[in-house]
């Protein structure tokens, strides 16, 4: 593996999904890989999970970390190309992302989605123009249309949790109060699509993900239908990507212990931040069914399996 910006990245997903299974029975097994090598994390965006799971990841193979706060602490970084820069930008990319990749031997970038330009966003302007000009190994700490960290955490969770061979999973679409990227949703299909579990991503009509994603889901728009007999129900909201960046706020598609009655007593997950009481009710998050916790825990070993790869096959 060389970048880690999708699952298209990955020859073998279960593959990795036990590589991390392993890691997390013996953390500190490989500490001597990263040793005098630096991992640079860069965030455009907010981060809690990705940001401290990332360091610790890091630590556990002896790396060294930079964190940045791009937006912050940075000069305003130009992205176009061949424009004057005699406005607000005091860098291009072209330099910005080389000299980072002096300094280290991996860079971790967060950057959402503009949810304004869909082209633009889908385009992955951002994470592309790292990996063309940073001359290292780029690992997505979620893109403008992918979070492929979170959907390997996702993935090493339902199978540590799973009762059957081949769970059912149900990716249900919440409401929300502001306008979200569709990154863990469309990288969640993405990896899901790949696995032989019985998989259903449903959500109200024009909140339907990219077919780019979910191709070989199966696509439904009955909540209670989609829900019944599933063994892992995940969580998310995402804004529009046919009527580009809009907003949803049916409150009842909210998920609360009697949405569940009907699965086989499923396990419900969310990659986190979550808003209570208008996304997943306190009876769920608060219940033996929510996963959430150990799932945000498995983001350390998602981590370290991507580094660990990236660092072996350097
Ligand atoms: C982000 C999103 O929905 O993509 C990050 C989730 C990991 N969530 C928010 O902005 C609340
Ligand atoms: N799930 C996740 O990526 O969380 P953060 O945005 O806090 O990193």
């Amino acid at each position: 593996m060389q970048h880690f910006t999708s699952v298209l990245d990955v020859a073998d997903p279960m593959g990795l999904v036990q590589k991390a299974l392993a890691i997390k029975k013996d953390p500190f097994a490989m500490k001597a890989l990263g040793q005098n090598k630096t991992l640079g994390l860069l965030f455009f965006n907010s981060s809690l999970r990705t940001r401290m799971s990332s360091q610790k990841a890091a630590a556990n193979l002896g790396m060294d970390v930079i964190v940045m706060n791009v937006t912050q602490d940075s000069w305003q970084i130009e992205m176009e190309d061949g424009v004057v820069m005699n406005g607000g930008t005091a860098e291009h990319i072209r330099e910005a992302a080389a000299v980072m990749g002096q300094y280290c031997e991996i860079l971790g970038v967060r950057s959402f989605p503009s949810l304004t330009d869909r082209e633009a966003d889908y385009n992955e302007k951002i994470i592309n123009a790292f990996k063309t000009h940073a001359g290292c190994p780029i690992v997505s700490l979620e893109s403008a249309t992918l979070h492929p960290l979170q959907s390997l955490a996702d993935l090493i969770t339902i199978a540590e949790f799973k009762q059957v061979e081949k769970p059912k999973v149900v990716l249900t679409w919440a409401p929300h109060i502001k306008a979200l990227p569709q990154a863990v949703g469309n990288s969640f299909a993405q990896w899901l699509t790949q696995t032989d579990y019985d998989f259903t991503v449903v959500q109200p009509e024009g909140f339907e993900l990219s077919e780019k994603f979910t191709k070989g889901a199966k696509i439904m728009h009955d909540q209670n239908a989609a829900l019944e007999g599933a063994d892992f129900v995940y969580v998310k909201n995402w804004s529009s990507y046919y009527d580009y960046g809009t907003v949803g706020k049916m409150e009842d598609w909210l998920i609360n212990q009697a949405k569940l009655a009907n699965t086989n007593n499923a396990k419900v997950m969310h990659c986190l931040p979550v808003r209570r009481n208008v996304v997943i009710a306190d009876d769920v998050l608060d219940s033996k069914s929510s996963i959430v916790i150990p799932q945000a825990g498995n983001r350390v070993y998602s981590a370290q399996a991507v580094l660990q790869e990236i660092l072996e096959n350097a």
